[in-house]
């Protein structure tokens, strides 16, 4: 029996098989992983089980021994103080030892392809454990029809399908596998590999199964224009120009790996003529309907046009440009390798760094270290090995914990004081205390004061995870938390320095983006290549990052209302609140782009409005956001709303009502103290009736969201929501009582 072990340093996460422990708990995991694969098809979304198991074992050394305390008499006859402790107390058996909330960061389906094409361009061995359990996950995830979608809950693609049935050939599922057969006659039903969206048909080339004429140009040179023009690659979204990046730079040398056998075996399975006769130049642009999301504007073709003659034309100087510009892109990879030692911003830039970095040299110490930070990127829960969206979401779930838990009324709260005391170290960790040495040089903004979304080691810096930071750290330390033991204080000029980022980061529009502040304006989106993401071009404020930003500026002007910084923050929040409301739709709504979906986004407004004191009376936008939200309650008290919204920017209900997308409406109407209290006392209701035994909540369908069509896990939003709502609640309900 393999016994598989979760570790943990400093936020680091990474599974490894412990051959000496005992296995009464892979006991349960099997149980877990049948369980999960008999209804896989009606529940796609795994309840990140195994680390719950783990938990129940007291493996998390968290000094909880996976023991829960009992209910106090005193709180038994109110349902909602006794939901709270139990589940307060399971949730507290979840932390790891160094103080923060891992879990199941899954959804996508397109990252793993990319890890398995590295691992097998590169020759990178992987274990066999985890190879089984890689295959295990794509057996599991792929749908009835054959195929696989962008995302765990998606319908079937050609980007999804392609890579993935790739993925399971090399991992070593043969071809005349039941499943395999199933993925490629989709496949070749609909019309064969040839058009997967373009970052398959960029992993495909890179395999030596698609090739190079067959993709839009990624001219490295880009890199070389001067930066003072708008389509300057360094004032994309980070995310979007640390993709192209790597990806520009292995364009420019047309790198392959070696085709062995197998991959001119893949080559013969997945298309629907001879690869040999396939006419290439014409497939660029091709991309199969079921894949499309963005439609790609004509004046963008003319762009792709043009730098295809680019590419074929030769003129006395160009050998020399193309050399700069892959110096250029070598030396910007490498700096953000090493600024993220190796963890690199996300999971696709890191596959194709590394890549790169094997080109350049498949011997150096920078190939070695990439090997090492790939297992930061993968989780195993009861449906397999999954690639993750980020290297984990452990500052954003610790910093939300810590202000749900905070929220408990205190005698409730008091046994569980450690938890939050080991909260506190991790948020005090992880604060990003230096800059990127040479920043400008390497387009970065300022680090130093911010807050990241994972860990210290990846340490970008983001706005909002900066104002949930900053707002954790705050309410842990300052006033009435005074008796939660800290182990190192954040200093006030640490405090400060967040509080200065934040400025720093307040768009022009009075709005905060995510990473860096908005470089380039909106009608460079259409150059957006992807056909499968939508706005990705560059860092656009948002409703979400805007309210955490707003908070953590809030919660440091009470605690130092005499900083030198409290003139610039006064006009940052009346700027920031004034761009919140003007981007209300007409309905009374907010679109949310990174949760499911308008009620994610409502509770981001209605936070940043109540925090700076707004009310009901004096606010009529947030009256407007409640309304909102109570015409959309269902009978049983419950909402729920499904991932559709996202995609289609259209509140679309989902089949059932759902734990988190109740928990942010109960959450965001007991903020805003609305008056009637029938409808809240239903939602609350609808939360304690479906909270498990143990204290815990069931794992419905998928909550978060990247690019508006590509959705993502957030495997603690079933415990952190219900857990704030019914706190948020329970002190609303108090107050009434005690007028
Ligand atoms: C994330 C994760 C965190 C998230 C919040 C902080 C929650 C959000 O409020 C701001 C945006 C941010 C930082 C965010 C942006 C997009 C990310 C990085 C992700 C959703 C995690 C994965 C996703 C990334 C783009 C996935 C890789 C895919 C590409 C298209 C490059």
């Amino acid at each position: 029996m393999v016994v598989w072990r979760l570790n943990v340093s400093q936020g680091r996460q990474w599974w490894t098989v412990d051959h000496a422990a005992d296995s009464a708990v892979e006991a349960e995991f099997e149980q877990a992983r049948d369980v999960y694969h008999e209804k896989r098809y009606q529940k796609k979304h795994s309840s990140d089980q195994l680390l719950r198991i783990l938990a129940g074992h007291g493996l998390l050394r968290n000094g909880t021994e996976g023991q829960r305390p009992e209910v106090p008499d005193q709180l038994k006859d109110d349902p909602v103080s006794s939901s709270l402790h139990k589940a307060v107390a399971y949730y507290a058996t979840l932390q790891t030892e160094d103080g923060h909330w891992s879990g199941d960061y899954g959804g996508p389906m397109f990252l793993m392809p990319g890890f398995v094409i590295a691992t097998y361009v590169t020759r990178t061995p992987i274990d066999s454990h985890v190879k089984t359990e890689m295959i295990r996950y794509l057996r599991n995830h792929q749908n009835e029809d054959g195929g696989f979608g962008l995302h765990i809950e998606h319908h079937s693609t050609m980007f999804g399908t392609a890579t993935n049935y790739i993925s399971m050939r090399l991992l070593g599922v043969e071809a005349d596998d039941p499943q395999s057969i199933k993925a490629r006659q989709w496949i070749l039903g609909n019309g064969g590999a040839k058009g997967c969206a373009s970052w398959g048909k960029f992993w495909m080339c890179v395999l030596g199964v698609y090739d190079w004429d067959g993709i839009d140009p990624i001219t490295p040179e880009f890199w070389l224009l001067p930066y003072a023009l708008p389509v300057h690659p360094a004032r994309f979204w980070c995310h979007c120009r640390a993709v192209y990046l790597p990806m520009s730079h292995l364009y420019g040398l047309r790198a392959t790996g070696e085709i062995t056998p197998l991959v001119e075996q893949i080559r013969s399975e997945i298309y629907t003529q001879p690869y040999e006769d396939i006419n290439w130049g014409k497939l660029r642009g091709h991309c199969c309907p079921k894949d499309v999301y963005s439609i790609r504007p004509r004046l963008q073709r003319l762009v792709w046009d043009a730098l295809t003659m680019y590419e074929k034309i030769w003129f006395p100087g160009k050998d020399w440009l193309r050399r700069q510009a892959l110096k250029e892109t070598l030396l910007l990879i490498k700096a953000e390798d090493e600024s993220t030692n190796y963890i690199d911003i996300g999971p696709v830039n890191k596959t194709i760094d590394f890549i790169c970095q094997w080109f350049d040299d498949p011997n150096s110490e920078a190939v070695a270290k990439h090997r090492d930070r790939l297992k930061d990127y993968l989780w195993l829960a009861e449906d397999g090995m999954k690639m993750q969206g980020y290297n984990g979401s452990q500052l954003w779930d610790t910093a939300f914990s810590a202000q749900a838990i905070l929220s408990i009324d205190r005698p409730i709260i008091e046994p569980f004081v450690k938890t939050l005391s080991r909260a506190h170290d991790y948020v005090e960790i992880t604060q990003v205390l230096e800059d990127v040495p040479n920043k400008e040089r390497y387009y970065r903004h300022a680090s130093y004061g911010a807050w990241p979304f994972s860990t210290r080691h990846h340490g970008w810096p983001i706005a909002d995870c900066t104002g949930e930071g900053l707002a954790a750290a705050l309410m842990l330390q300052a006033g009435t938390s005074s008796w939660v033991p800290k182990k190192t204080l954040i200093t006030e000029e640490r405090l400060q320095a967040a509080a200065q980022m934040i400025l720093g980061y307040q768009n022009k529009d009075g709005g905060w983006a995510t990473y860096e502040l908005t470089r380039a304006p909106a009608w460079v989106e259409f150059l957006n290549p992807s056909e499968v993401f939508g706005d990705i071009m560059i860092d656009y404020s948002y409703v979400e990052c805007s309210s955490s930003a707003l908070k953590g500026l809030g919660e440091f002007r009470q605690a130092y209302p005499n900083s030198p910084l409290r003139p610039s923050i006064d006009t940052a929040i009346a700027r920031g609140l004034t761009y919140i409301e003007s981007i209300q739709r007409d309905d009374g709504s907010w679109y949310g782009s990174w949760g499911v979906c308008f009620l994610y986004a409502i509770w981001f407004a209605v936070d940043a409005y109540t925090s700076m004191g707004l009310t009901l009376e004096s606010s009529p936008s947030m009256r407007r956001a409640c309304q909102f939200v109570l015409g959309k309650q269902r009978d049983d008290g419950s909402w729920g709303e499904s991932y559709i919204s996202s995609e289609t920017k259209v509140y679309t209900q989902s089949k059932n009502g759902l734990v988190v997308s109740t928990a942010w409406a109960l959450l965001l109407l007991s903020l805003a103290k609305w008056p009637e209290r029938e409808p809240l006392e239903r939602a609350a209701r609808f939360l304690t009736d479906s909270q498990d035994e143990n204290g815990d909540w069931p794992q419905q369908t998928i909550a978060g969201v990247f690019n508006k069509n590509c959705m993502i896990s957030y495997s603690q939003y079933r415990n952190i929501f219900p857990i704030w709502a019914l706190a948020q609640y329970h002190s609303y309900r108090k107050a009434c009582q005690q007028q």
